[in-house]
């Protein structure tokens, strides 16, 4: 007898041309929902009505159409288990090779302006999941197609390999589907939460989509395999960015690169660059140009620069270009490239040059993963205001110290705890990072920062718990400090700073990053 397909969908791309491979070139017999078979008789192929195969008409306005014994037995029949054939012979059942289904077009349907809650209702498709759950749960049996874009792949399959699906294929086939169905599901879930009081415990950004962006060649380490998502059920972000050349993005540049998004947020209204290396900064300046910035970034620490994650919060101009194709780096990211810079970059094929119109899109909050559980914290989105901080020495900063102390804070909140930034000019000379004692990330910064060092100023992202950080930091002729205060020894590191002839200021925020 010739094998059975059951066709029902919505979308009809594509339907004919596969319907006429199956009955012309594989002797399928087709079953088909009411439209389905309409198109398909209309089309010239023959096909059954389920109506007329199930011997019940469709009812309730089409709400059930396949929801039948004869159509689920089909389907769900385990063709080595002998019960289950006999069940199919006693209840005159066909077996079923094929379902090919795609959904009520739900998503569409509410993303229309004045959709009412009962037009998406309609819009829920019940028989459709069902014979698709029900197809990939049986899969080691027959063949589930949930889109059309499937269809030529499956008639190739078949040409293939003798006009048979292999495991594999009707495995693919049966994930494919429940990750449909699920993501079916979720967007049903997602809009009716939006029409309720009773809003979802979780944001809408740690809804994945399902949309998988990429697989990424591996995760942070070779052995570890990683997957790029969409959060939230619009994309934001990174998955608005442009890439304009280079290698694939790879797990550890996203990383890097989010990191440096939002260090160069903090500075909007001055052109600013930023070098990036494991998420931390190796170089961060501001300039009159956009060039002139990222030198100066790359200056700091041209060793570390080496490989970095470059942000730019500028268009890429000609002379940046040109700077930025002296060195080897991972990856560039700016709000836009002008076309004279784009020709410059292209010589360094390799690097990869992202384009991100609005750098200021962000996460709102931030989430780690525990044994059993999720950490969801608000993003550390702070305005940082210096008329709220509190100057703690003898000496008082002046105008032009209270800029560079914003500019050291603002940084140092991107260098991983416990963070130390050394900065003049508006330019980091030394950064200390994520050392376990807050004197050796001071210590590290000073060396780096050598000569330089006298006369700069130094941001600590948290309290000094003594007085030997400011010591450190006097001998190294660092004029001025800003740290948020609050140890049980401030007076001890208020009272060095006094006989040193440091100033120092307290912000009473700390930014810990980890
Ligand atoms: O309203 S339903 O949930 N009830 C059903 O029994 C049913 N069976 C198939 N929707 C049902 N379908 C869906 O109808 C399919 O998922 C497909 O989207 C659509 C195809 O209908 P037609 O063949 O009439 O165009």
């Amino acid at each position: 007898m010739a094998r059975l397909a059951l066709l029902s969908t919505s979308n009809k791309t594509g339907l004919i041309d596969l319907a006429r491979s199956l009955v012309e070139e594989f002797e399928f017999d087709i079953i088909s929902s009411g439209g389905t078979a309409t198109a398909l008789k209309e089309a010239g192929i023959p096909v059954t009505k389920v109506a007329e195969y199930t011997g019940s008409p469709e009812i309730l306005g089409g709400r059930v159409k396949t929801l039948h014994p004869r159509i689920h037995g089909g389907i769900l029949a385990r063709r080595d288990v002998p019960e289950d054939l006999a069940d199919l012979t006693a209840n005159q059942i066909r077996a079923i090779d094929l379902v090919v289904v795609n959904l009520y077009p739900f998503e569409e349907t509410i993303s229309k302006p004045g959709v009412t809650l009962a037009d998406a209702i309609e819009q829920i498709d019940i028989g459709g999941p069902a014979m698709l759950r029900a197809s990939a749960k049986n899969h080691a049996h027959l063949t589930v197609l949930c889109d059309p874009e499937q269809y030529n792949t499956y008639l190739k399959e078949l040409r293939e390999n003798g006009g048979e699906a292999s495991l594999e294929f009707r495995q693919r086939c049966a994930l494919e589907t429940f990750k449909h169905t699920a993501n079916y599901d979720r967007a049903i879930a997602t809009y009716l939460s939006s029409q309720s009081a009773e809003k979802s415990a979780l944001p809408d950004q740690f809804n994945l989509s399902g949309k998988e962006l990429q697989t990424l060649r591996y995760g942070e380490n070779p052995h570890q395999a990683a997957t790029w998502y969409q959060s939230g059920s619009t994309p934001t972000g990174w998955t608005t960015s442009t890439i304009l050349q280079g290698k694939e993005l790879s797990y550890n540049n996203l990383v890097d690169l989010e990191a440096a998004r939002r260090l160069i947020v903090e500075f909007p209204d001055t052109p600013a660059a930023a070098i990036l290396k494991h998420t931390n900064p190796c170089g961060t300046a501001l300039g009159t140009t956009i060039s002139e910035a990222y030198q100066k970034a790359f200056d700091t620490d041209s060793v570390s620069a080496f490989g970095g994650i470059v942000a730019l919060n500028r268009p890429i101009d000609a002379p940046t270009a040109t700077a930025l194709t002296q060195t080897f780096l991972e990856c560039i990211v700016a709000p836009g490239c002008e076309p004279e810079a784009e020709e410059i970059i292209k010589k360094k094929a390799k690097v990869r040059v992202l384009i991100l119109p609005d750098l200021t899109q962000g996460p709102p909050q931030t989430v780690k993963i525990i044994a059993g559980g999720l950490l969801v914290q608000e993003s550390d989105n702070i305005v940082e205001e210096t008329s709220k901080w509190r100057a703690v020495t003898e000496k008082q900063p002046t105008a032009g110290e209270w800029e560079e102390l914003l500019f050291a804070w603002k940084v140092a909140k991107h260098v991983k705890s416990n963070a130390i930034v050394v900065t003049r000019d508006r330019t980091t000379i030394g950064v200390g990072a994520g050392q376990m004692n807050r004197v050796g990330s001071v210590k590290l910064a000073l060396e780096q920062a050598g000569d330089k060092s006298k006369g700069a100023i130094l941001a600590s992202d948290g309290f000094f718990p003594f007085d030997d950080s400011v010591k450190t930091a006097a001998e190294a002729g660092i004029i001025a400090i800003v740290q948020p205060g609050g140890s049980m020894r401030d007076r001890d590191s208020i009272e060095a700073a006094n006989q040193l002839g440091i100033t120092m200021v307290f912000t009473d925020i700390r930014h810990f990053l980890h």
